[in-house]
Parts: C-alpha cells; sequence; structure tokens
C-alpha cells in the first residue's frame, strides 16, 4: 500500500491510542548529519566497522584510536541540530495521552527537540565515564587521549553501551514495561538488529500491541509490524503527526 494510503490509517491508531511506546534509531538522526550506526564509515575511518569499534575489547587493544573515534563522532553530534522528525515526537508526547520515548541513539537529540524522560538504552556520547570505577567524570584534562580519571586515574571513556556490555537495568526495565503496557508502539529509524532493543517491538506484539514501522529500508520486524512504511522520519513522521491531531498543528 502507497505511503499516502497508509498515512491516515496510522494516523486514525496513533489518535485512538491508550499508551503509545517509540523506539528510535540511527536513521533518525541521518536527516540531521548524523551518520547511522551501519553507514560505511568515511575518510580516517573508512576502514573500521563501528561494531568492532564499539567495544571495550577495541578499547582496551587502542584506546587513543578508539577514544579519537569518539572525540570525531561528538564533533559531529555537538554540530547537529533535531531533525523535523525528532520535533515531531516530542510534539506526539504533548499530544498522546502517554507516549514512552525509547531511544539507542546516543546523540541526545530527542531530548533538545524537546522530548521529556528520553530513555536512553546505550548511553550518551557527550557524556563520560571512568573505565575503571565507572564514576561520571565532569571534566576531562586536554592532553592525554584518553584522559585519565581524576579519582583513581583509570582511563576515561564515553558513556554508551559497547556491543558485550549490559544495557543500564533501570533504563531497560522501564523500557520493557512502556512496550508490554502500550497498545501502540511505533519503530522509526532503526534496522531492528541490536539486542535486547529489537526485542521490544516483539513484546509490544505479544501484548496485543499495534506495531507501525517507519524506516527507510525494510527490516526483520516488517513483516510483523501491522503498518510497516518505507519513509524517511523527518518527512513522514511531522506528516503523521499533523494528520493524527491536526488542531496541534
Ligand atoms: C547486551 C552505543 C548482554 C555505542 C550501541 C541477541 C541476539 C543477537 C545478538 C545479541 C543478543 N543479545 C545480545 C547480543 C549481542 C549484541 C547485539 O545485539 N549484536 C547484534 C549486532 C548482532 N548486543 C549487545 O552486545 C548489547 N549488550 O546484550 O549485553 C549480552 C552481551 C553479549 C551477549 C549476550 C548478551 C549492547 C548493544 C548496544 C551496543 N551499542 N551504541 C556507540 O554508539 O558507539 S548500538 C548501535 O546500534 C547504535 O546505538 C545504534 O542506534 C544501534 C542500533 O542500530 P540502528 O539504530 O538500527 O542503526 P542502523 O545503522 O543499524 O540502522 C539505521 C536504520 O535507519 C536502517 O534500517 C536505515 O534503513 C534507516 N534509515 C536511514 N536513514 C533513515 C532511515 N529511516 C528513516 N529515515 C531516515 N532518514
Amino acid at each position: 500500500m502507497s505511503v499516502d494510503t497508509l498515512l491516515p490509517q496510522i494516523a486514525e491508531v496513533l489518535r485512538n491510542a491508550r499508551a503509545i511506546a517509540v523506539l528510535t534509531g540511527a536513521g533518525l538522526s541521518a536527516e540531521s548529519g548524523i551518520p547511522t550506526f551501519r553507514d560505511a564509515q568515511t575518510g580516517l575511518w573508512a576502514q573500521y566497522r563501528a561494531e568492532d569499534l564499539a567495544t571495550p575489547e577495541a578499547f582496551e587493544r587502542n584506546p587513543q584510536l578508539v577514544w579519537d573515534w569518539y572525540e570525531m563522532r561528538r564533533e559531529g553530534v555537538r554540530a547537529a541540530q533535531p531533525n523535523p522528525g525528532h520535533f515531531a515526537l516530542a510534539a506526539m508526547q504533548v499530544q498522546a495521552p502517554a507516549c514512552t520515548l525509547i531511544t539507542q541513539n546516543v546523540d541526545g537529540l530527542l531530548q533538545r527537540a524537546g522530548g521529556r524522560m528520553v530513555l536512553e538504552l546505550h548511553g550518551n556520547i557527550l557524556r563520560n565515564t571512568c573505565f575503571d570505577d565507572g564514576c561520571v567524570v565532569e571534566a576531562v584534562l586536554e592532553g592525554q587521549r584518553p584522559p585519565r580519571c581524576p579519582q583513581c586515574g583509570g582511563m576515561v571513556r564515553p558513556d554508551v553501551v559497547w556491543f558485550g556490555e549490559e544495557l543500564p537495568a533501570d533504563v531497560l526495565t522501564h523500557a520493557i514495561r512502556a512496550a508490554k503496557e502500550c497498545d501502540v508502539f511505533l519503530s522509526i529509524g532503526t534496522s531492528a538488529l541490536v539486542h535486547p532493543a529489537a526485542q521490544l517491538p516483539m513484546s509490544a506484539l505479544d501484548n496485543g500491541a499495534t506495531l507501525i514501522e517507519v524506516n527507510r529500508d525494510p527490516t526483520p520486524l516488517s513483516p510483523s509490524a501491522h503498518y510497516s512504511v518505507r519513509a524517511l522520519a523527518g518527512e513522514f513522521q511531522p506528516r503523521l503527526v499533523k494528520a493524527a491531531w491536526p488542531e496541534a498543528a
């Protein structure tokens, strides 16, 4: 079915929802100029795969390389602006009776667009912690790459969840509860490949929710979705929210 045929139907579902849970991925920030996780890397980093750098083993093997990769990404995140897709999700959170925003992204753009109580499953690239004692490290001194923890002298690392690391338990518990209790689950801009985040839409389905997917490309989730739309988040999501709540536009 065409995007234009699906749009009013999905708008109706959202408008009548009791509780919406939203899972966002890197595709939501693509139109803000932040490369997605599976986009080929460019320039200096073209020889590496993101999945191979985003691990504790890579950091222990070559801390300066991994630190520099995150410094390059942080620069891009700081320069990026939320796009209409982020603002539309924040607007939906105001209009809907209940709307939980769950993100796999580490860029903080949903919060900058006005999203509230955003559940950051994979942490935030603009925060730092100590690799040894896990404490939050506020200010890092220029010079050493990676810098050292002022408390214990351990290596400072970005406050993100690497592959092979557990997600923050409180955030994951909250996300699982939102997925199980919602009657509409929206998956937007994610390849639905990374676990345990990819399990959330399936939990919602198991509990009888209507599953909506908005993604540029098909994903393993597409066949299970009640509505699977091939569209760009920054283009489609604002149209969808406007159709669902025209009085709010
Ligand atoms: C864990 C932070 C316990 C770091 C990230 C079960 C089955 C299989 C594997 C596992 C499993 N359980 C655990 C694993 C292992 C692993 C995993 O899932 N591996 C996968 C890849 C096979 N998971 C873990 O290790 C997790 N930890 O479970 O601990 C454990 C450990 C080991 C073994 C068992 C249990 C930790 C996962 C977190 C990793 N950290 N990020 C950093 O950012 O540097 S994940 C990383 O991928 C990003 O956060 C990213 O958001 C996330 C998910 O990717 P997507 O967001 O979907 O991005 P992607 O590029 O893939 O897709 C973008 C999509 O957007 C595309 O589909 C594209 O079509 C679309 N798109 C593009 N532009 C647009 C668009 N759509 C709309 N509009 C557009 N404009």
